[in-house]
């Protein structure tokens, strides 16, 4: 066994920068099969026609779960003022499996990814094919979603400039062929600070940049005093996130790793913007209303709507 160090050609996250051309996809396999299906969102590219039915997109928005996402395909539909055909309504195109949820809005894409990493890994893959088949170019990802904030008021929202891991590297680990690889995790600094931007002075909440910290685990991983396990003392607790808050991280979720590492290995321009759902120098269990969550949720697709209705010059 040995570990093999690779795709570090951006040495720093200031230099890598992502291009806007087409997706292209780092696997020569994938242009000698006969067909690729997309198994875990119910399409293929013998079955449907992926070029008419995906062409056009040039924002893919993935957050954890099924119904926000649908919620956020609507949102959409009412930023976008896209005009959905007479009695239609949107459907879930992945409807053909029950793992995730896909909703179309003219050039978005609002897919769930589930919880963690495996789970964001498989979607990533098969929405790049997806894209590559389709022959989209000019491509944003964003994650939409949620975390627990360090040393600032719940439901804030936290640009991502940078994701580690667990032990605060800036890579993530991927066992493949016997081999441990690491893939960098640098994130376009621009969009990062553009998005920055569009925190308006008058939004009912607060906006900032930090690092975030994503680990495989909501409990012990991310040092939970309220797990059913539990080895350390609440002074460790309070010592260990005190020392990653001085080091720049202000929040901690379960899939920025990936997300940034596969954008970066792809090639494609990716954000990462998350509601801090309470304050991990406070405590521990979430537990502030439905409604209040619900609201605080939006937050994040507020601030990509402006950047995606910017970008289409929606007014
Ligand atoms: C945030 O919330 C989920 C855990 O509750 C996880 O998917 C994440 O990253
Ligand atoms: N999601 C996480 O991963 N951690 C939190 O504390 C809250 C949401």
């Amino acid at each position: 066994m040995s570990t093999r160090v690779n795709n570090m050609d951006s040495a720093t996250k200031e230099d890598y920068k992502p291009q806007d051309g087409p997706i292209e996809i780092k696997n020569r396999h994938i242009a000698e099969m006969d067909e690729d299906v997309l198994y875990h969102i119910a399409l293929g590219t013998r079955s449907h026609d992926l070029k008419d039915m995906f062409r056009d997109i040039k924002f893919v928005c993935f957050g954890g779960s099924p119904s926000r996402m649908k919620k956020f395909a609507f949102f959409m539909v009412d930023q976008l003022k896209f005009k959905l055909p007479a009695g239609q309504t949107l459907e879930d195109i992945a409807h053909g499996s029950d793992r995730y949820v896909l909703y179309k809005v003219g050039p978005v894409l609002s897919v769930s990814h589930g919880m963690g990493i495996p789970s964001l890994s498989i979607i990533f893959h098969e929405i790049v094919k997806l894209l590559h088949h389709a022959g989209s170019s000019g491509v944003t990802f964003f994650r939409i979603g949620t975390s627990g904030g360090l040393g600032m008021v719940p439901g804030s929202v936290v640009i991502t400039d940078e994701a580690v891991d667990g032990i605060l590297r800036p890579y993530m680990e991927l066992a493949t062929m016997g081999m441990m690889i690491h893939l960098p995790s640098f994130l376009d600094q621009d969009i990062v600070q553009e998005l920055y931007s569009l925190a308006e002075k008058n939004d009912h909440f607060q906006t900032i940049v930090g690092k975030t910290m994503c680990t495989h685990d909501f409990y012990e991983g991310q040092a939970r005093l309220d797990g059913a396990f539990c080895d350390y003392t609440k002074e460790d607790k309070m010592m260990f996130l005190r020392r990653i808050h001085e080091k720049g991280v202000r929040n901690i979720e379960m899939e920025s790793l990936c997300f940034a590492s596969y954008c970066h290995r792809a090639n494609i321009r990716g954000a990462v913007i998350c509601v801090a759902l309470l304050d991990r120098l406070e405590g521990d269990q979430i537990s502030t209303p439905h409604d209040i969550m619900e609201d605080w949720q939006s937050r994040p697709q507020i601030l990509v709507a402006r950047y995606i209705r910017k970008k289409l010059g929606i007014h």
